[in-house]
């Protein structure tokens, strides 16, 4: 009952995508990989607790029952037990192989990407992130939101009410369908990145010349939030991420509306110059959203 009631807390403040405030347990994520990695560190952690009972409740029976004041005497002849210390290396080993098989067997499946129903070419470059829906022509750039830039570059120490998602926030959300398995493949232009969304369950690098695989398939609608997370550069810290995962039919309306936009030529230059003018980005590479073909596409 004691265990319980320590526990309780910990898992009343597991959340489903964003941490919140004094949340102490990891999030259970959207996604079958998030919820295996949350039932893998649960079971860790209830084989901790048992453990920890068990040896600090012996510990404290020992000290209480056989205090000196009750009379009780050292036993000076007991220095080893043969049967002690097998025991001791056994049941370790026994719980690492316990915990091992279902470790391995979450982890084979997380890198399962067959049976993909569709691909999503993510690439990193300093410092934001292009999103290409392989196979439909569409593609995205995605950089921090100009709120968010405007309170950073203000020198002002932004309070809640500035700004709900500071840093949090992008121009342009990354769309995908939800009950869809959806493949993603990773890379950077520049220098190393890495995709991480937590309530997707995975965190994958974005390394130049190499592309790395990934799988999602979003149980719930919603949006989440992620970040780069690898060291990257001056503006790592805000090159954020943020997926909007929407009802199949919802992402065809969308998929169709972003078809329609790149077809319209001219609309197109009108809409696009104001993208990269406020960005003024060190090497003039800056990827707009009508110039995907020059960039990165080549690979
Ligand atoms: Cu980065």
């Amino acid at each position: 009952m004691g265990v319980a009631a320590m526990a309780a807390p910990v898992l009343a403040f597991a959340q489903d995508a964003d941490p919140a405030r004094w949340q102490l347990n990891m999030g259970r994520g959207v996604t079958a990989q998030s919820m295996n990695a949350y039932s893998a560190h649960m079971m860790a952690l209830w084989i901790c607790v048992a453990i920890g009972v068990l040896v600090f409740g012996a510990m404290a029976y020992a000290m209480f029952k056989f205090r000196k004041s009750k009379g009780a005497v050292p036993d000076k002849d007991f220095v080893h037990s043969t049967k002690l210390e097998i025991l001791w290396t056994v049941i370790p080993v026994v719980l690492l192989v316990l915990m091992a098989f279902p470790a391995t067997s979450k982890l084979i499946a997380m890198y399962d990407t067959r049976d993909s129903q569709m691909t999503v070419k993510v690439t990193g470059f300093q410092w934001m992130w292009k999103y290409d829906y392989l196979g439909e022509g569409v593609s995205l750039t995605s950089r921090l939101d100009r709120k968010s830039d405007q309170i950073r570059q203000s020198g002002v120490t932004p309070s809640a009410t500035d700004h709900e998602h500071y840093l949090l926030d992008v121009d342009n959300v990354l769309v995908l369908p939800t009950n869809t398995k959806i493949r993603f493949v990773i890379t950077a232009d520049d220098v190393i990145h890495a995709w991480w969304v937590p309530a997707l369950g995975w965190k994958q690098d974005a390394i130049p010349g190499i592309v790395n695989e990934a799988w999602t398939d979003i149980a719930k609608p919603g949006i989440y939030r992620g970040q780069c997370a690898e060291l990257c550069g001056k503006d790592h810290g805000f090159m954020p991420i943020v997926v909007k995962a929407v009802p199949k039919a919802e992402y065809q309306q969308w998929l169709a509306a972003q078809k329609a936009k790149d077809a319209a030529p001219a609309a197109a230059p009108v809409e696009a110059t104001p993208a990269p003018a406020d960005a003024a980005p060190a090497e003039g590479s800056a990827p707009n959203t009508d110039a995907p073909a020059a960039v990165a596409v080549a690979g």
